[in-house]
């Protein structure tokens, strides 16, 4: 054995990464007759750098796949690049450059620092999704999904992002602003592509179920997104004016910004919804047991009533323009001051014909959802309460919670929306929440008035986008026949390149040739023009999954019968922020995919498990003047903190997630450099539980520095030449004790893997590793636990580990080594101490084997010195054993 050397992480790492790569471990076979694991972090945007939340990601995905393999799975764990965006746009534009260009710059940017660190990665599945091949496959999947119904286009009121001039998704809407721009979105109405996710609204909801591997905030994330009610579809019938007028909002006290209908003609507005819709308004209701406490119904702004008035009424305008400025999300709906808009119209209540309710427009109320109209019920709905109390309607209680009294009971300022005793309710009086729901839509069926129906939240998924960096949506418009699908031969339809950003807007719209140039109707054969939209990006990640299972080439072939029998991905390993959007629209792709024939999945399922990771955090820095200094130009002195060059006072703020804007940032490659990879992923992995964020410390990486010189020091120091795969069958003692604490320990390294708790196996590695620091044998023992030791840091410190394999005489690559068995008979603690008492008194002690036989103990027991030197001259009469117990002699 050579003799002991500096570890030197900048020497050995990129040599075992040359190592690995001339040997093309990472490559996954799709022919192996191994069980598969298809190991998979959220794949990244090619923004030019890694950062260390990519280093965390990735480092978590890569323990798990390197685990899986030593324990004799076929891995599959592919890179690549979520490459369409906005961001390359901004940036051609800032920069004068080109989309493409700036994009395919920064992979191989990212590229190179990402191969230092060491993943191991199946290089050669890589791709981006705005390479032609992807795109043209996604063009060929958008033409499947639409001959199978998954696609459709519809003029549609859509979510208008101003700076990004785009359409925007619901989801991508928060808190009424664009997801990315950061922008106060409008209401635009236009001609939109659509995917029929609400097709699979009940599967999506179902499959939640068995994805037991989720987190569970996760999954309830995406139920309340898909929000599924089940209640009652119900019409209320115009209440027939009588030639009377109803008293208008007047007699109501009014608030400062109520709107009032007193100066609409009341008779010709309620003709015109007399006649547009006789039957009267229906509403959508989860509480059809409330029904005796409405005292309104609303409908939304947007309804065809309320458009009906519109168009005659200036007044009504007004409001909905008011009720606009609002914007389209529901987040801002529901946090917006109430308004409304006294129709003047009156229905009836279904129950009791005595009693009219007051039609209202309610900004409340969205047209989205349900029938864009309901049934107020200020007692017992919180939004229907802020209304009433605002605009003076009454407030009738009808759920009677336990232990209050029908005579005193009052709301206050909260409805109530708990269980209780229907009262004040008639022919439901004195029943339960859930009873008085199933009677009232019994009674309301029976009626002919409505019945029970099944809402979905979830909406189908608007694509459209007017931008350049993405995939061009394959369809021909042609003014006779319409849109047309681009035949199958005539794709890619690939992006130009001589494009221009001078002005505002799609530039493919305006491109001087690319849209119309040999563009005829598949159909008719007439001239017609291309469609200019593009894909939402959303679209890309949907499916890149199965790009990389079935090795799509850069020709557009893909195994689709490989990518089958990869899927679903085992390990899923991302961030939370895309618990709804990217989760869920995978989710649909790939049951698109499947009903189109393309994947075979039965569940439909794409990800088996998920795990979403924390964030990396770092303190932020300010100087004097309030300006963020990056951590490396901070120094310490004394106790204060100062910035390097300039020596002003730097004052140390919050620890907050890691980014460009705050410059809390270190650089991933800067740390590669000074410490290595394995000291980086080591640091991320070991420091805090995965799911929890950690903070990156310059104390912490050195810890984790010294730690893996430690590691070395103790191969080092190592003599014995048994080879790390030994197995020291006949250990005694110290050895014994070694052993045992090597098996504990990988058995609950294991675990920890295996419940993604890396840093309770990162304390048992160090654990394992100061046992083997004191041990002084050079003997089996010590190889065996070394051995051990090594392939339990390989999925970590890859690089160290390999080094160190090779040092103990290890056979072939540490990453080929099979997992570490626990011997279980190294987990009981199988020894013990008995206590030898001569006369009564205690002399001695034996530490034996529980399961020792009698004569043995005897005989062990008797060469004690202890006990030797108590019987003395005398004799032996009797030796009582309690076997566990103790040695009882008796002597004289
Ligand atoms: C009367 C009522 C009484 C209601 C009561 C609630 C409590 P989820 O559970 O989310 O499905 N609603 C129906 N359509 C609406 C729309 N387009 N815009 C705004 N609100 C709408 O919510 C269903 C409830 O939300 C429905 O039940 C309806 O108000 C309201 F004590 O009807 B409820
Ligand atoms: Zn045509």
């Amino acid at each position: 054995m050579s003799e002991s050397t500096k570890y030197n992480a900048a020497e050995v790492e990129p040599r075992w990464q040359q190592v690995w790569a001339e040997a093309d471990i990472y490559r996954a076979e799709d022919s192996s007759d191994k069980p598969k694991f298809y190991a998979l972090e959220m794949f990244p945007y090619p923004s030019g750098r890694i950062h260390m939340g990519h280093v965390r990601n990735y480092a978590m995905g890569d323990v798990v796949a390197r685990y899986k393999k030593a324990q004799g799975f076929e891995v599959l764990h592919p890179m690549g690049w979520d490459s369409f965006g906005m961001p390359a746009e901004n940036a051609a534009i800032a920069t004068d450059g080109h989309p493409k260009d700036w994009t395919y710059n920064n992979i191989d940017e990212m590229r190179a620092p990402m191969q230092r660190l060491g993943f191991a990665l199946d290089w050669s599945r890589e791709f981006a999704t705005s390479d032609v091949a992807y795109y043209k496959t996604q063009q060929q999947i958008f033409l499947k999904f639409w001959e199978n119904d998954l696609v459709y286009r519809k003029t549609a009121k859509v979510n208008w992002d101003p700076v990004d001039n785009t359409v925007l998704a619901n989801e991508q809407v928060i808190d009424g602003k664009g997801w990315r721009s950061g922008a106060t979105v409008e209401q635009r109405d236009m001609d939109q592509w659509f995917f029929k996710i609400t097709n699979y609204a009940e599967e999506l909801l179902e499959g939640l179920d068995g994805l037991d591997r989720w987190p569970e905030k996760v999954r309830t994330m995406q139920a309340n997104w898909i929000g599924k009610s089940e209640g009652l579809q119900m019409r209320f019938e115009w209440a027939v004016p009588n030639g009377e007028k109803r008293p208008l909002v007047e007699n109501y006290p009014l608030s400062g910004d109520v709107y009032t209908s007193l100066e609409l003609d009341w008779h010709d507005d309620f003709t015109t919804a007399l006649n547009n819709h006789p039957d009267g308004i229906e509403v959508f209701t989860t509480r059809p047991d409330t029904l005796f406490g409405a005292s309104f119904v609303a409908i939304s702004p947007d309804h065809p009533i309320a458009k009906n008035m519109f168009e005659t009424t200036a007044r009504v305008e007004d409001f909905i323009l008011e009720c606009q400025k609002i914007g389209t999300s529901e987040e801002a709906i529901a946090q917006a001051p109430k308004l409304g808009f006294d129709t003047g119209l009156l229905v009836q209540h279904p129950f009791d014909e005595s009693i009219t309710l007051p039609v209202w427009i309610a900004n409340f109320v969205l047209m989205g959802y349900g029938t864009g109209a309901v049934f107020g019920c200020p007692a017992h709905d919180q939004r229907d309460l802020d209304f009433a109390r605002k605009y003076g309607l009454p407030v009738t209680p009808v759920v009677l919670p336990e232990g209050e009294d029908a005579a005193t009971y009052d709301v206050g300022t909260e409805a109530y929306t708990g269980e209780g005793k229907l009262f004040n309710s008639s022919f439901l009086n004195g029943l339960n929440k859930s009873k008085g729901i199933k009677t009232a839509i019994h009674k309301i069926s029976e009626m002919g008035l409505g019945e029970g129906v099944t809402q979905y939240r979830l909406r189908d998924w608007g694509v459209s986008r007017q931008r350049y960096w993405g995939c061009p949506i394959p369809v021909i418009k042609c003014e006779s026949c319409g849109s047309q699908p681009v035949p199958e031969d005539q794709l890619p339809v690939e992006l130009p390149y001589d494009i221009n950003f001078d002005k505002p807007g799609n530039p493919l719209d305006r491109h001087p040739t690319w849209k119309t140039e040999g563009v005829t109707c598949p159909k008719c054969g007439e001239a017609a023009e291309r469609e200019t939209d593009t894909l939402d990006t959303f679209a890309d990640s949907s499916w890149y999954f199965a790009a990389f299972g079935g090795s799509l080439d850069q020709d557009g072939n893909l195994d689709w019968e490989a990518a089958s029998k990869w899927l679903p991905v085992d390990q899923y390993v991302g961030g939370v922020e895309h618990a709804v959007l990217h989760l869920l629209y995978a989710r649909f792709f790939t049951r698109g995919l499947r009903d189109c024939g393309l994947l075979d999945l039965p569940s439909g399922e794409p990800f088996a498990g998920l795990f979403t990771q924390g964030m990396v955090t770092h303190a932020v820095y300010t100087d004097e003047d309030g300006d963020y200094v990056l951590p490396e130009d901070v120094i310490e002195d004394g106790n204060q903190l100062l910035r390097i060059g300039t020596k002003s006072i730097v004052t140390k703020g919050d620890v907050i997630k890691m980014s460009k804007s705050k410059k809390n940032v270190v650089d991933p490659d800067e740390i590669i450099k000074g410490y290595g990879a394995d000291v980086a992923r080591w640091f991320v992995l070991s420091d805090s539980p995965p799911e929890r964020d950690v903070e990156w410390t310059e104390s912490g990486v050195i810890g984790a520095w010294r730690f893996s010189k430690k590691v070395w020091n103790v191969v080092s120091a190592t003599t014995a030449t048994d080879g790390p795969l030994s197995v020291a069958t006949d250990a005694k003692g110290d050895a014994l004790e070694l052993r045992k604490l090597a098996h504990r320990a990988m058995e609950n390294i294991t675990a920890g893997i295996e419940a993604f708790r890396f840093n309770t196996s990162v304390a048992q590695i160090y654990e394992l590793t100061n046992a083997l620091n004191k041990y002084k044998g050079q003997d089996a023992a010590r190889s065996e636990a070394l051995g051990i030791l090594i392939r339990a840091i390989a999925p970590f410190m890859p690089h160290l580990a390999e080094e160190c394999w090779a040092k103990l005489g290890g056979e072939g690559l540490v990453y080929h080594a099979p997992w570490p068995e626990v011997d279980p008979k190294m987990l009981i603690d199988d020894t013990i101490t008995l206590p030898l008492q001569v006369n009564g008194k205690r002399r001695g002690e034996l530490n034996i084997a529980k399961d020792l036989p009698k004569d043995e103990i005897e005989k062990l027991a008797m060469a004690d010195e202890g006990v030797q030197r108590a019987i003395g001259d005398g004799t032996v009469r009797k030796v009582i054993i309690v076997p566990g117990r103790i040695v009882n002699i008796v002597a004289s």
